[in-house]
């Protein structure tokens, strides 16, 4: 039996874990001991990844669909079909046309050469991926008040923090592995937690303090406790005095944010958020951690600011064991969005609205006429399918017919679409709407490097190879590009092509192979002599001074009204994986959590006569589903929460596709909603 040590294909902790090959197929996973994250330690779906990787349903050949059927084509046919398609499309409607959704679950080289295709070859910037879901909010946020948009800290730190303060994230659900780190603190060193979370948490049992405030109002209490924290005078003066810009106009937008007020928008009880602010403020090493409960509203980057606000203001970020710290979802989202799988930006966070970086990028790539304008994102690009600004489409690695909000509205664009390409492991729902299906090799089946929550740039190994006909994804994307008649897509291996990325890519310019043996790298990693980095903003701000970006509040495009009285919340549980592509093809994943439901709170659940495991259906603006309903007090009267990962009962026919000015993520979090017995 061979073992290779490889990294988790699930969650942005990045846990480092060897898979076991027997004859051809995966038969095994267990963790490493010496990895920094794993420590030993695997939450169960990274005990449990091997599984899917060996199921019979992978897709195995090339695909095109004819009169609505599928069949059975060479690599050759679907890519020069593809080809001639793309060429055909740009060349009567332009570049901007075309669109590409490139992947978190695939590489970093892999992301790169997505955007490399959609750039060099086909010279548009319709190029996003998944993180639009999910971090815009952060990397717009963090990078206007810091200068990155990254997580600062990293996840050894938080076993030497003395306070967290946590917002919309369940960690212990979705970071486990940093979860376990959390609870350690509070139990063995005595560290304060604060939660804040409309629902109650597993986390909430440790909590010194667990403010549970209405859905969507966010802005107001971080203000509420910056106000505390000025009329106490617990903020850090020399801090601000040296390392940050515009505290004056914070202080004058907070002013009006009493404890009182904030009762009143947020429903949090005044005198906890007094003793939050109180703690947070006073303790040295406090680490602020956040994820979707924050970025996913239409007021997504107004929150990230606002996080940001109040951490300068305490002077809790560029030390070791503070800082903000957006823990990022998917294996590699840090890495996506590193490599430029973005509408504005090139690998490295290069604008490509710079004419000094295109022209870089140009020779690098050796074309000319790198388009400046910023692209369309996730949820622009299918609907720009519907009224035919986008015609040709191809997607890497992602499912946006689960997804993506408000269903029914994507059925209606992928129904219209002229020409689809989905390349995945497996037939999932969005590729049914495809004209070509192309079959991808699995992180079990191909090198590479993923980048983690920490900017943690770490290997993952080949252990088997693909089943059928299936490559890698990467190798199919420059089989793509020589297609089209680039030659500048020519790797040897994965390393070759980060060879290439070191030098276009400055924070990841001291990612040599040879270096990331065996745990991996932080970045900024500038050199081949650079360390890398475990945590940000030391002594100074990336972007020079810190600058405070002070927010009203607004409120949430939906909240409940007498027709739709309900707010519902959306989100994840600890046994699935988003669109269930992966954990629905899993045994013991699928056994603990194998049916859709609704979380409802007991009195609700009295007034309507709805008992447990009832089935309910939940009604919004934009379609319904039935469902079973989970009736607990783990949400709020007045609320409901369901995870999204059942296509069965999806909850993206429910919520709402209205998104946030800058970040364009929609607002996931926040929508109105009617429940009824069945
Ligand atoms: N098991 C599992 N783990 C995962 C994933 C998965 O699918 N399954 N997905 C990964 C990915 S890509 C991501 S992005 C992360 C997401 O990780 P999380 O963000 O932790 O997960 P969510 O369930 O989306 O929502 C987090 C919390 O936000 C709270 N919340 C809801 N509304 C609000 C609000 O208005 N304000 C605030 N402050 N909080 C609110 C919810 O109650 C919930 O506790 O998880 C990653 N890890
Ligand atoms: N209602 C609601 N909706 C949400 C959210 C929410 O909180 N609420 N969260 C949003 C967030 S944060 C996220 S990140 C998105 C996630 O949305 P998606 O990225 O669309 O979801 P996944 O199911 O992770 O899709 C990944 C796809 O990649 C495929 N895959 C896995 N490995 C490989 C590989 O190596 N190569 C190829 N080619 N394919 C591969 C899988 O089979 C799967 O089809 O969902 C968003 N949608
Ligand atoms: S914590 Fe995340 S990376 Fe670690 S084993 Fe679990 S899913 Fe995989
Ligand atoms: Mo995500």
């Amino acid at each position: 039996m061979k073992k290779i040590l490889t990294t988790c294909i699930y969650c942005g902790c990045g846990c480092g874990l060897y898979l076991n090959e027997d004859r051809g197929l995966l038969t095994g996973a267990y963790p490493s001991v010496k990895h920094p994250v794993s420590k030993g330690g695997l939450c169960v779906k990274g005990w449990n990844c091997h599984e899917f990787v060996n199921k019979m349903d992978r897709l195995t050949h090339p695909l095109i669909k004819e009169n609505g059927k599928f069949r059975k084509a060479t690599w050759s046919e679907a890519i020069e079909l593809i080809a001639k398609k793309f060429k055909a499309i740009s060349s009567e409607s332009g570049p901007d046309s075309l669109a590409f959704l490139s992947s978190a679950k695939t590489t970093n080289e892999e992301n790169y050469l997505m955007m490399k295709l959609a750039r060099a070859v086909f010279k548009t910037n319709n190029v996003d991926h998944c993180a639009r879901l999910c971090h815009a909010s952060t990397v717009a946020g963090l990078a206007a008040t810091f200068g990155s948009g990254a997580m600062t800290n990293s996840i050894n730190e938080f076993e030497e923090a003395d306070c967290f303060l946590i917002t919309g994230s369940d960690t212990t659900s979705q970071h486990p592995l940093i979860g376990s780190r959390i609870i350690n603190s509070v139990i063995d060193r005595g560290a304060k937690l604060l939660i804040v979370d409309p629902r109650k948490i597993e986390l909430s049992k440790y909590a010194t303090v667990h403010a549970q405030q209405k859905n969507g109002t966010d802005v107001a209490w971080i203000n509420g406790m910056m106000h505390v924290i000025i009329s106490e005078g617990l903020e850090d003066r020399a801090y601000i005095e040296e390392r940050t810009e515009g505290f004056e106009e914070l202080k004058e937008l907070v002013k009006d944010y009493t404890p009182e007020y904030v009762e009143q928008i947020t429903t949090i009880p005044k005198n906890k958020l007094i003793e939050a602010a109180r703690i947070y403020a006073t303790t040295k090493k406090a680490m602020l951690v956040y994820s979707m409960g924050i970025t996913q509203h239409t007021t997504g980057v107004d929150n990230v600011k606002s996080l940001a606000n109040l951490a300068m203001l305490t002077g809790h970020v560029g030390f070791l064991s503070t800082g903000v710290n957006p823990l990022r979802g998917q294996n590699n989202v840090q890495g996506a969005c590193d490599l430029g799988a973005l509408a504005n930006v090139y690998s490295g966070y290069q604008k490509v609205t710079d004419a000094d970086k295109r022209e870089k990028f140009e020779k690098a790539w050796g074309v000319e006429g790198l388009p400046g304008n910023i692209g369309l994102t996730v949820t622009e690009i299918i609907s720009a399918l519907a009224n035919k600004k986008v015609r040709g489409l191809y997607i890497v690695g992602e499912n946006p017919m689960i997804s993506d909000p408000d269903q029914n509205h994507v059925r209606e664009c992928l129904e219209k679409g002229e020409f689809i390409v989905v390349q995945d492991l497996f037939m999932t729902e969005t590729a049914c709407f495809a004209d070509v299906v192309l079959p991808g090799a699995s992180f079990a089946e191909k090198d590479g490097t993923f980048t983690n929550t920490e900017r943690r740039c770490e290997r993952i190994r080949k252990v088997i190879d693909p089943p059928g006909e299936a490559k890698a994804d990467w190798e199919i994307l420059c089989d793509v590009a020589r297609a089209c008649g680039y030659k500048g897509m020519d790797y040897k291996d994965p390393s070759g092509i980060m060879e290439e990325i070191r030098v276009v890519t400055p924070i990841y310019g001291g990612m040599k192979y040879d270096r990331l043996e065996p745990h991996g790298l932080q970045w900024p990693c500038l050199d081949e002599n650079h360390p890398g980095t475990p945590y940000l903003h030391k002594d100074k701000f990336a972007k020079g001074k810190g600058s405070f970006m002070p927010r009203p509040y607004k409120e949430p495009v939906e909240f409940p009204d007498e027709e739709f009285n309900f707010i519902l919340s959306t989100g994840r549980v600890y046994w699935h994986w988003h669109t269930r592509t992966l954990t629905g093809r899993t045994t013991t994943l699928e056994r603990e959590s194998p049916v859709p439901y609704v979380e409802i709170n007991s009195e609700d659940a009295k007034e309507l006569s709805i008992r447990n495991r009832a089935r309910v259906k939940v009604t919004s603006r934009r379609g319904s589903i039935e469902l079973v309903a989970d009736i607990s007090d783990k949400v709020v009267k007045g609320s409901c929460f369901i995870p999204f990962h059942f296509r069965e009962a999806a909850a993206n026919v429910l919520t709402i596709n209205a998104v946030d000015p800058i970040a364009k993520i929609p607002e996931y979090k926040v929508c109105a909603v009617k429940v009824e017995k069945l």
